[in-house]
């Protein structure tokens, strides 16, 4: 599968991409606080980008459940500096902006990001399809129940067959993003793991992703840290449940998907590189 991102296309069939979740927030549930200063952002993504990430997305506003929305102008003044000054250091590095808001897509876009990663899947804003068609931009539509204020209520939502119910989902997004005038081939569509799901949803999504690869659209899949990786293994504190995350990123992958946002790039890419010489790519 071909995946155009600014001027360069991926053979997504030759090689998983890996995005590296870069938080510019005082309150993200796993590495909030620590890159508020921009230098430490940038150190940070460029740290990213020399173990192997292919994508850096910013994101200045905490989706974790119970977050409260965070203000335009403070999400501006977050990510913007940020994203200005990698693009300045690394002018072919992909950036992404992991936002719900039309202003802060269009500013990020204007200090050098290529994709936008909304959770809300061009929901919350409806200048935001508009935004990324006349931009170009690669977008990425994630299936969410609920808001992140309250997509957890009572341990998260019911569904009958999740799969088929997050699929129907995001092909409806597609098709609106596509009838807003973005490209077919600029989508990418995401199960949205932790985003109104009870544990048992998390895991069935992973041993389905097949389902979700079929739709002929790239698949994202981001599990890094996330609260059922520290279930399934007793561990609270999402900083040690890295061999968990990673798991899951192979996992996911060998399902079927074309992308993996994680916070820990480098244990990331040497699993995909083990997997990839396990079946047979070149080195
Ligand atoms: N997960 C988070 C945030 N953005 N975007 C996509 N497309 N897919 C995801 O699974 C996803 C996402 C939550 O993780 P994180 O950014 O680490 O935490 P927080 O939202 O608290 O900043």
């Amino acid at each position: 599968m071909l995946l155009p991102i600014r001027n360069s296309t991926f053979d997504l069939a030759r090689r998983p991409l890996v995005m590296g979740v870069l938080n510019v927030t005082p309150d993200s549930f796993s590495d909030g606080g620590a890159f508020v200063a921009p230098s430490a952002a940038v150190g940070r993504a460029l740290q990213m980008l020399s173990e192997g990430a292919d994508i850096v997305d910013v994101g200045p506003e905490s989706t974790r459940p119970g977050a409260a929305p965070v203000p335009v102008e403070e999400q501006i003044r977050r990510a913007v500096p940020v994203i200005a000054e990698l693009h300045r250091q690394r002018p072919q590095a992909l950036i992404s902006v992991d936002t719900r808001v039309a202003a802060v897509a269009q500013a990020a876009i204007e200090a050098g990001a290529c994709i936008v990663n909304d959770v809300s899947a061009l929901r919350d804003d409806a200048a935001m399809a508009g935004v990324v068609a006349q931009a170009g931009a690669t977008v990425v539509l994630m299936h969410m129940k609920g808001t992140p204020a309250d997509m957890q209520a009572g341990g998260g939502p019911h569904y009958d067959d999740v799969v088929g119910e997050v699929g129907a989902f995001l092909r409806a997004r597609a098709a609106a993003a596509e009838s807003a005038g973005v490209a077919r081939d600029r989508v990418i569509i995401d199960p949205g793991l932790g985003f109104g799901k009870r544990h048992e949803h998390n895991l069935t999504l992973i041993r389905h992703l097949d389902r979700l690869a079929d739709m002929g659209y790239p698949v994202l899949v981001g599990a890094s840290r996330k609260s059922f990786v520290g279930k399934v293994l007793g561990v609270d504190d999402p900083g040690k449940r890295i061999a968990g995350s990673v798991a899951c990123a192979l996992l996911a992958v060998m399902g079927g998907a074309h992308i993996v946002r994680v916070h820990d790039v480098r244990e990331t890419v040497e699993a995909l590189r083990m997997l990839a010489a396990v079946r047979g790519a070149p080195a």
